[in-house]
């Protein structure tokens, strides 16, 4: 039985990875940071919760995880743990670098010591790629991130790329562009969206405001992608890959195709800051736009070439963007009734 060790287990891909790998015949061990309210409530709704092994563990603290790598000597170890939240990055700027950028050659650093044979993997972002230097991005696209958190996960993605060429450690990096699911954290675009169009859809009077409608990004369902992540564990030689569907949809859109699968039928009006979404059945108001959620610096388009991890791992994404929306919509309106 091989044993996995897994960062950010509570969070949306830690949720996923987990139940995939318990399923493949993993022991599956955890790292959960101290709170005052223990919450694994996406492990719970996976139903996973008491096969996970939870460990107390943060990424802020070189001892522990030092500690907790002598304890389970995991064969794979997945550092999926982070401050993900971009828009939260200009205000933790120094704790954003610390937690998603310098914690990783921390971990790096302990497994060269203790386990040099662990299989590392590292949750890089296509917000790394930023102000975009060419369409698609793939894995030789030249970085140029846009927010504190694009920063800080360049150097988590270089010390990856820079401990397998030094030490020889079987670590790579999965370039993953945005995934979502009904797991998804509730500040995320996609699924503040989704919560809001089904409190509407069930009577709600609060329209849903949103920032720059005009963003473009490449969403993929959070499920596809955690199977992408295991698959880079399992070649003989580590490396980087991209994950991504290939398709770039605006806010707008995603937004459309959310009231839609809610049975809404939306008429877009105004620009910019006046821009409007109303429902032509109820005349009621679904969206208005709230400059507060503009970004210092946005990242206007992103749009993944997967070829690689296609050719190479044989991965590829089942669920389309009409999929998600709808998917994301239900659950929340599901839940709501
Ligand atoms: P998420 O839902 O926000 O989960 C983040 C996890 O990290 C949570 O379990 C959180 O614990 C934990 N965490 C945060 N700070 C910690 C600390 N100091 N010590 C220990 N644990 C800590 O994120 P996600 O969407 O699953 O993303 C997983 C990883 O992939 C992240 O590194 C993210 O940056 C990266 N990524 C995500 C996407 C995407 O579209 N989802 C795309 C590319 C890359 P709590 O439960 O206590 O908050
Ligand atoms: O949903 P978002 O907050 O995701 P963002 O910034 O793309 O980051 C996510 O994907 C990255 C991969 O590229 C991950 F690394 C990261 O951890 C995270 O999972 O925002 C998406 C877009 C942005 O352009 C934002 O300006 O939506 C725009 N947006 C418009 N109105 C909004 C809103 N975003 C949020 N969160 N809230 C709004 O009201």
């Amino acid at each position: 039985m091989k044993t996995a060790f897994i960062t950010g287990v509570t969070g949306q891909d830690g949720a996923y990875l987990a139940k995939l790998l318990l399923e493949k015949g993993y022991e599956v061990h955890g790292g959960v940071r101290r709170i005052s309210q223990p919450e694994t409530t996406r492990l719970d709704l996976l139903g996973v919760t008491k096969d996970v092994v939870l460990h107390e563990f943060d990424l802020g603290e070189t001892n522990n995880i030092f500690r907790t790598i002598d304890r389970v000597k995991p064969d794979e170890f997945y550092n999926l743990a982070a401050q993900s939240f971009v828009g939260a990055s200009w205000e933790l700027p120094v704790y954003t670098a610390d937690v998603d950028g310098m914690a990783v050659v921390r971990i790096l650093d302990t497994l060269r010591t203790l386990s040099p044979e662990t299989r590392f993997y590292q949750a890089s972002t296509s917000e790394m790629f930023g102000l975009v230097q060419e369409v698609p991005q793939s894995e030789t696209t030249r970085l140029y991130p846009r927010s504190p958190y694009g920063v800080a996960k360049v150097y988590g993605h270089y010390i990856t790329m820079n401990y397998r060429e030094s030490f020889g450690l079987h670590a790579s990096s999965g370039i993953l562009f945005n995934h979502e699911s009904p797991l998804r954290g509730k500040e995320f675009v996609t699924r503040k969206i989704t919560l809001g169009l089904a409190a509407l859809a069930h009577g709600g009077t609060d329209a849903v405001e949103l920032g720059n409608m005009d963003a473009q990004r490449d969403w993929g369902f959070a499920g596809d992608y955690v199977e992408g992540m295991w698959r880079m564990l399992q070649q003989d030689e580590a490396d980087d890959y991209v994950l991504a569907t290939g398709t770039t949809t605006t806010i707008r859109d995603f937004f459309t195709f959310a009231g839609e699968a809610l049975g809404m039928d939306l008429e877009w009006s105004g620009e910019a800051e006046n821009e409007t979404a109303t429902d032509k059945k109820t005349g009621k108001l679904l969206m208005k736009v709230n400059p507060k959620f503009y970004r210092p610096a946005e990242v206007d388009l992103l749009l993944g070439d997967a070829s690689k991890a296609r050719e190479t791992l044989g991965w590829a994404p089942k669920v389309d963007i009409r999929q998600l929306a709808e998917m994301m919509a239900k659950s929340d309106f599901d839940a709501l009734k």
